[in-house]
C-alpha cells in the first residue's frame, strides 16, 4: 500500500494523529520521524515473519553472527532505499510540506561499535539480507553506544552517546523470549548413577531480554534480524513496603550491577572492575544468544545431536569466544550429552574470524577473575585445555616449548584466540596478506597443527550503502552508462572500464565529484567556518586514530608542504584540502595527542595568508557512519598509509575506491588486493613492504636518529614539535617527538617519510592532467565490485557456513 503516494500520505497522517495525538502542524520533527519509522516497520512486519517461516521451511542451515559490535549508522534511509520506497516517501512528504532529509537528519546513528570490525558486521548483515542468506545478527543492546567526540581547544572530549533518548522505533521488544544468564556462585559435583553431574548453585541471576531490529534486503522481500539483548533484573516488581531497608538497598545494588552489563560499549578496562564488566558482557551475549537459538531450534523439532548440521555460529573476533564453552555447558549439563559428542557438535558449529594481529588487542583473561565470575565455564575451559595439551603431547612428544606456546591457559591467563582456534572448525583472516601472517607468523604453530582450519576471506563493504545510498549522483551516472544490474551484481561494475576513455562520461564524473565536494564544503563552512576550494585535491584520512595507522606521517607531509610553500609561495602545485576524522580510544593518550597535533597544524596553516590558501587542514569532529556517507563521495585521495603488516584489511579503502578516489597507500591489508585489481597505474604505492617491516622487527628495528640526522626536512619538522617555533609553546608535542626518536619509531614513520613525500609529489603532478586523473577514477570504480561484501558473504556462506540462499517469495 505504501507504494502509492496518496495512500502513503493518508497512512502517515493517520499515524501522526492516532499515535502521537497531534496534527501535522503541531508535530515536531521527532514526532514525524517516529511516525514514519514505525509506519515502515509495521509495513515490513509481514515479510519479516514470512522470512523466518521460509527459512525454517527451506534453509538447510542458518547462520548466527555473534559480534559485540554492529555499527549500523542511520536505519531510516537504508530501509527506505532497500524497500524501494525512497521516492514515493519523498514525494508524499513533499506534498505535505515536509522535507525527508530533515527527518533523516534527526535520526541518531546506531553507533553500537568502534570502527572497522563493527562496520564490517553491519555491511555483512545488509549483504546477507540482500542475497537471502539465512543469517541472524546477535549483539548487546548497549544503552550508550560509542562516545560522541567533541573537540575542545583541539583536544578530544568524550560525551555519552544516548542514542535511545527518543526511543528506537525500529526495534521490537520480545519480553516473552527472555532467558536467564547466571554468574558467580559455586559448582557442586554430583554422582548420578555413576555419572558426574554439575550443579551450579548460589549464582547471581540476570535476565537477558531480546530486542529485534529488522535488516531489510534490497528489494527481495527478505527481512533478517539483528537481535540485541539488554540485561535486566530478574524481579522487577517488588513490593518495597514488605522489604527491610537492607533488602531494598541490596535490591538497588543488584539492579544497578545488572543493568551495567548492557550500559555501555567497551567500558573502560584499565581497572579490575572494568575488566570484570567486559567479561560479563561477553558471557552475557553468548549465553543469551545460544539459549534463544537452542530454544527455537528445539521448538521446531530439532534434535541436539544434529545441532551443528542446522546451525552455524560465527564469532566475530575473540569477544564472543565463550560461545565455545557455553555451548559445551548446555550440551553436557542441560542436554545430558557426553563430552566427546558435545565437543564434536561444538567444533562443527563454530567458526571464527581473526581481525587483528596487534598484540595489545589479543584478549587474555586472568584465571582467578574468570573462575570467580564463571565457575562452571572455567571448569570447561580447563578441561578443553587439558585435552588439547594431551593431543599436542601425543603429536609433539616432549616439545614443552611448543605446548606451552599453544596452550589455552598459560601463566594464569586464558588466551581467547587459542580457545577460538581450538574450538572452531574454521579460522579466517580478513585479507590475503593478513591470513598469510596468521599462518606463517602469529598462529604458525596452530597452522602447522591444523592447516585445514585456516582460510582467507577478504573483507568487503556493501556497495548499496556506500555507493547507491551515499552517492546518488554517481549511482545515476553509472546506471545511465551500464544499466542498473550492478546494484544486485556489483561485479558488473567492470563494464565501466570501457568508459575510462570516454570524455563525456569523464566530464560527467568530474561534475558529480564537484557536486559532492560542494555538499561537503557546505558542511565544513557551516560547522567550522572554513572555506574550501572546490578545485583543490580533497585528500582524506578517516579512521580510528592509532599510531599504526600513521596519521602522523600524513601530518608530516602536510608540514613539509607548508614549509615548502612558505619558502616559495608561488610554487605551481594544485591546492590541497586535507581532511582528517576519527576517534581515539579514551585511554590512549598518544592517539589523543595526535588529534591535538592535527588540530594545531590546522590552526597554524589555515590562518597563514602567505601560502595563499593553497593548503587547508580540517579535523572533522565526531566521525561516524552518517558523516562518512558525506565524506567518501567528495574525496579525491584516500589515505591508507598504515605500517605494512599492521592493518589486517581496512575497509575504508574500499569505500573510497568505489566512490572514485585514488588510493595513496602502503602494501598492507586489502590495499594489496586493491592495487592488484586496479593496476599499479591507478594506485599510488609507497613505503616498506610487509616482509621488510617484519625483517626489521626481527632484527631489532632501525635507528630513527639516522633519518633525523640525514634529512633536514625531518629534522625541521621534528624540532618544530618541541621548540616553540610553530605552536608557540616549548615541548608541546614532546610525547610524539620522543616516540619517534627515543622510542625508535615503532611504526616506521620516519623511515617511510621520504618515499611518501615523493609519491605525494607524483600524485600532484598526475592531478594536473584532468582526463588522466578521471581515467584513474573510472578504473577504480570499475574494479571495486569485488570488494563488495556481497562477494565476501557469498564466500563465507559457501566455504565456511555451508548455507544456501533462500528466495523469499511475496
Ligand atoms: C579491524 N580490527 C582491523 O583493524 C581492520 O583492518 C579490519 O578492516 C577490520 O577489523 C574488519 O576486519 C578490529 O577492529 C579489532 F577489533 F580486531 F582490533
Amino acid at each position: 500500500m505504501l507504494k502509492d503516494k496518496e495512500k502513503f500520505k493518508e497512512m502517515f497522517l493517520d499515524r501522526i494523529q492516532t499515535i502521537y495525538g497531534v496534527t501535522i502542524e503541531e508535530a515536531s520533527v521527532t514526532d514525524k520521524y517516529m511516525a514514519l519509522s514505525s509506519l515502515i516497520r509495521d509495513y515490513i512486519y509481514r515479510n519479516w515473519v514470512h522470512t523466518h517461516r521460509e527459512y525454517d521451511k527451506k534453509a538447510e542451515r542458518q547462520v548466527y553472527y555473534f559480534s559485540v559490535e554492529f555499527l549500523k549508522g542511520k536505519p531510516l534511509g537504508n530501509n527506505l532505499l532497500n524497500l524501494g520506497l525512497k521516492d514515493v516517501c519523498k514525494e508524499a512528504l513533499d506534498d505535505l510540506g515536509i522535507d525527508l532529509e530533515s527527518i533523516e537528519n534527526i535520526e541518531n546513528d546506531v553507533g553500537l561499535g568502534n570502527g572497522g570490525l563493527g562496520r564490517l558486521g553491519a555491511c555483512f548483515l545488509e549483504s546477507m539480507a540482500s542475497l537471502g542468506i539465512p543469517c541472524h545478527g546477535c549483539t548487546i543492546r548497549y544503552k550508550y553506544g560509542l562516545f560522541k567526540q567533541k573537540i575542545i581547544d583541539g583536544y578530544q572530549v568524550e560525551v555519552l552517546d544516548n542514542w535511545l533518548r527518543n526511543g528506537n522505533p525500529w526495534e521490537v521488544r520480545k519480553t516473552d523470549k527472555s532467558v536467564e544468564v547466571k554468574f558467580k556462585g559455586k559448582v557442586r559435583v554430583n554422582n548420578k548413577n555413576g555419572k558426574m553431574a554439575f550443579i551450579h548453585e548460589d549464582y547471581e541471576s540476570i535476565l537477558a531480554v531480546p530486542n529485534d531490529m529488522p535488516i531489510i534486503g534490497y528489494r527481495n522481500n527478505t527481512v533478517n534480524t539483528l537481535r540485541t539483548f539488554s540485561a535486566e533484573p530478574k524481579r522487577t516488581e517488588l513490593d518495597f513496603t514488605l522489604l527491610s531497608r537492607e533488602e531494598v538497598q541490596k535490591y538497588i545494588e543488584y539492579k544497578h550491577s545488572v543493568e551495567s552489563i548492557s550500559e555501555i560499549l567497551y567500558p573502560d578496562d584499565h581497572n579490575y572492575e572494568g575488566k570484570v564488566l567486559r567479561l560479563k558482557q561477553q558471557y552475557f551475549l553468548v549465553s543469551a544468544g545460544l539459549q534463544t537459538i537452542i530454544r527455537r531450534f528445539k521448538k521446531k523439532g530439532g534434535m541436539m545431536k544434529n545441532f551443528h548440521e542446522k546451525v552455524a555460529i560465527h564469532i566475530n573476533d575473540t569477544h564472543p569466544t565463550l560461545a565455545i564453552p557455553e555451548l559445551m555447558r548446555i550440551l553436557i549439563d542441560e542436554e545430558d550429552i557426553e563430552w566427546d559428542e558435545a565437543w564434536y557438535i561444538t567444533t562443527n558449529a563454530i567458526s571464527y574470524t581473526n581481525h587483528t594481529i596487534l598484540p595489545e588487542a589479543l584478549e587474555k583473561w586472568n584465571v582467578d577473575m574468570f573462575k570467580g565470575l564463571l565457575p562452571r565455564i572455567y571448569m570447561i575451559v580447563h578441561e578443553i585445555n587439558e585435552r588439547f595439551c594431551k593431543e599436542l603431547w601425543n603429536r609433539y612428544p616432549e616439545d614443552w616449548d611448543r605446548i606451552r606456546n599453544m596452550a589455552i591457559i598459560n601463566n594464569n591467563y586464558i588466551n581467547m584466540a587459542h580457545l577460538a582456534v581450538v574450538g572452531s572448525y574454521s579460522v579466517n583472516g580478513v585479507a590475503k596478506v593478513h591470513t598469510d601472517i596468521l599462518k606463517n607468523q602469529v598462529m604458525k604453530n596452530f597452522y602447522d597443527f591444523s592447516p585445514y582450519k585456516f582460510n582467507n576471506k577478504t573483507n568487503g563493504i556493501t556497495h548499496r550503502t556506500w555507493l547507491l545510498k551515499a552517492n546518488p549522483k554517481l549511482s545515476n551516472l553509472i546506471t545511465d552508462a551500464i544499466g542498473d544490474k550492478w546494484i544486485k551484481e556489483p561485479s558488473s561494475l567492470i563494464k565501466l572500464t570501457s568508459y575510462s576513455q570516454d570524455s563525456s562520461f569523464k566530464e560527467n564524473l568530474f561534475k558529480v565529484k564537484k557536486h559532492n565536494k560542494q555538499i561537503l564544503a557546505d558542511l565544513i563552512k557551516r560547522e567550522y567556518n572554513i572555506n574550501i576550494d572546490l578545485d583543490s585535491i580533497v585528500d582524506v584520512q578517516v579512521k580510528r586514530i592509532h599510531e599504526y595507522k600513521r596519521q602522523i606521517l600524513n601530518v608530516f607531509n602536510i608540514l613539509n608542504m607548508y614549509y615548502t610553500l612558505k619558502d616559495n609561495p608561488d610554487l605551481d602545485i594544485p591546492s590541497r584540502t586535507f581532511i582528517f576524522g576519527g576517534k581515539a580510544a579514551p585511554g590512549y593518550y598518544m592517539a589523543k595527542e595526535i588529534i591535538k597535533l592535527i588540530n594545531s597544524v590546522s590552526y597554524v596553516i589555515n590562518k597563514d595568508k602567505i601560502i595563499k590558501d593553497k593548503l587547508k587542514v580540517i579535523f572533522l569532529e565526531n566521525y561516524r557512519v552518517s558523516l562518512a556517507e558525506r565524506v567518501f563521495p567528495a574525496s579525491d585521495v584516500s589515505e591508507q598509509i598504515s605500517t605494512a603488516s599492521k592493518e589486517a584489511s581496512g575497509t575504508g579503502n574500499m569505500k573510497f575506491m568505489i566512490n572514485g578516489s585514488i588510493t595513496m597507500g602502503t602494501l598492507d591489508g586489502a590495499n594489496i588486493e586493491i592495487r592488484d585489481a586496479v593496476g599499479d597505474d591507478n594506485f599510488f604505492n609507497f613505503g616498506l613492504t610487509v616482509d621488510e617491516v617484519l625483517s626489521y622487527y626481527r632484527n631489532g628495528g632501525y635507528n630513527s636518529w639516522d633519518v633525523y640526522n640525514s634529512d633536514y626536512r625531518v629534522k625541521r619538522i621534528l624540532d618544530s614539535l618541541i621548540d616553540g617555533t610553530l605552536f608557540g609553546e616549548k615541548d608541546k608535542f614532546r610525547m610524539i617527538y620522543e616516540s619517534l626518536l627515543n622510542n625508535n619509531d615503532q611504526y616506521f614513520v620516519l623511515k617511510d617519510f621520504d618515499d611518501y613525500v615523493k609519491t605525494q609529489v607524483k600524485l600532484q603532478e598526475r592531478y594536473k592532467n584532468k582526463y588522466k586523473w578521471l581515467e584513474m577514477c573510472t578504473e577504480n570504480i570499475a574494479n571495486a565490485g569485488k570488494f563488495s561484501s556481497d562477494r565476501t558473504v557469498k564466500e563465507y556462506a559457501k566455504h565456511i557456513w555451508k548455507v544456501k540462499e533462500v528466495q523469499v517469495e511475496k
